[in-house]
């Protein structure tokens, strides 16, 4: 029988609530699709943060290599800065382990109302986001801190190779789709040196896709629209910045956030894929348990496709489909219910 290996980092807040939920869900569809898996479970937080310095150990990414994927829940916790915490975990594996392409997909489903006027089916395109540059850098400085006149400086990197292949996979992936049509997110007209070269970079990537439709917008309109026409959209690529900020819009406009998975992905399988909500760590509902688990349980979805277990990964989706379709009653508070991540997990497992 087959066997995945996978690295599972719940991290922190809500992250330690809907992982083993996600988990629950790959056991129980292994057992029907027969293959199994050995989880290996990390500790990595704010928590050990607080407890050692560091949110993971120094060894921490050589540890995840031999895994065939990482299962993450959320980072970040009050008491440990932003940035300490996201620099600390998240990023240095999503660079160590050249995951350069953040794929995040973005659904309306039927039962969901959303705050916008679509219909279930109508709201169905994919972020495309750079994962390893861009606007996430650490060059830059601080002058004469704490004074009138202190100045910060902070600097992207576009690199043309990073910029190529991101965009050449939202081309690739598009073309793959029943609509082939990429969407750019810029701001060619503010950021003076970087988006101009993004927007080189993507008019020379569409001449070499004749049969993807390309257009391009600024990212303030381009965000106006994902409100007023969401449902005109296939795939949208954007910077890291860019790309993470419309990814929470996306599903905002579907919703909620919490139904909302990623995938982390390294194109060549050199180095193993992380899946993850995109969600955070939600401290104002941590330890509640009303979390909203399907973020998790689709990530696992994702998980399961990239390890080549389409049906498995498509019997996940239908479940959840068909539960968010049912009562709402078992939906948790952010979709309008009463249900609690347990009791969401557990219709969704009864319904595999
Ligand atoms: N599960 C996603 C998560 O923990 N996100 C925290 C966060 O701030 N992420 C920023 C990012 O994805 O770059």
């Amino acid at each position: 029988m087959q066997q995945f290996t996978i690295a599972v980092i719940p991290g922190d807040g809500i992250g330690n609530e809907v992982v083993p939920e996600g988990l629950r869900v790959l056991e129980r569809i292994g057992s029907i699709f027969g293959f199994t898996f050995r989880f290996q479970h990390f500790d990595w937080s704010c928590e050990l943060y607080k407890n050692s310095g560091r949110m993971m150990p120094e060894d921490g990414i050589a540890r995840l290599r031999d895994h065939d994927a990482i299962f993450f829940g959320a980072v970040g916790f009050p008491g440990v800065p932003d940035h300490i915490s996201l620099w600390g975990l998240l990023i240095p594996i999503r660079r160590e382990l050249d995951q350069y392409v953040n794929l995040r997909p973005v659904r309306l489903f039927p039962g969901v109302v959303a705050p916008v006027r679509a219909e279930a089916g109508e709201i169905d395109f994919w972020v495309v986001r750079e994962n390893s540059e861009g606007e996430y850098s650490q060059i830059g400085g601080r002058l004469f801190a704490g004074t009138a006149d202190e100045v910060v400086v902070q600097e992207s990197v576009f690199t043309r190779r990073g910029t190529d292949r991101i965009l050449r996979y939202a081309f690739e992936f598009a073309g793959r789709l029943e609509r082939k049509h990429v969407t750019s997110a810029t701001k060619s007209n503010g950021l003076f040196y970087s988006m101009p070269f993004w927007d080189e970079r993507f008019a020379a990537m569409a001449a070499e896709y004749p049969d993807v439709q390309a257009d391009q917008y600024h990212i303030d309109i381009l965000a106006a629209r994902f409100v007023m026409s969401p449902q005109r959209f296939s795939v949208v690529v954007g910077s890291n910045l860019f790309g993470d900020i419309l990814s929470d819009l996306g599903p905002g406009v579907t919703g909620t956030i919490g139904i909302a998975p990623s995938g982390n992905i390294n194109p060549e399988r050199v180095y193993p894929s992380m899946f993850e909500p995109v969600h955070g760590s939600a401290p104002d509902i941590a330890g509640k348990g009303i979390a909203n688990p399907i973020g998790q349980i689709w990530s696992a979805a994702m998980m399961l496709e990239h390890l080549g277990q389409a049906e498995a990964a498509a019997a996940i989706m239908s479940a959840i489909e068909r539960v968010v379709a049912g009562d709402r009653n078992l939906l948790t508070p952010d979709m309008g219910g009463k249900g609690t991540t347990r009791s969401l997990a557990d219709a969704i497992v009864n319904a595999l």
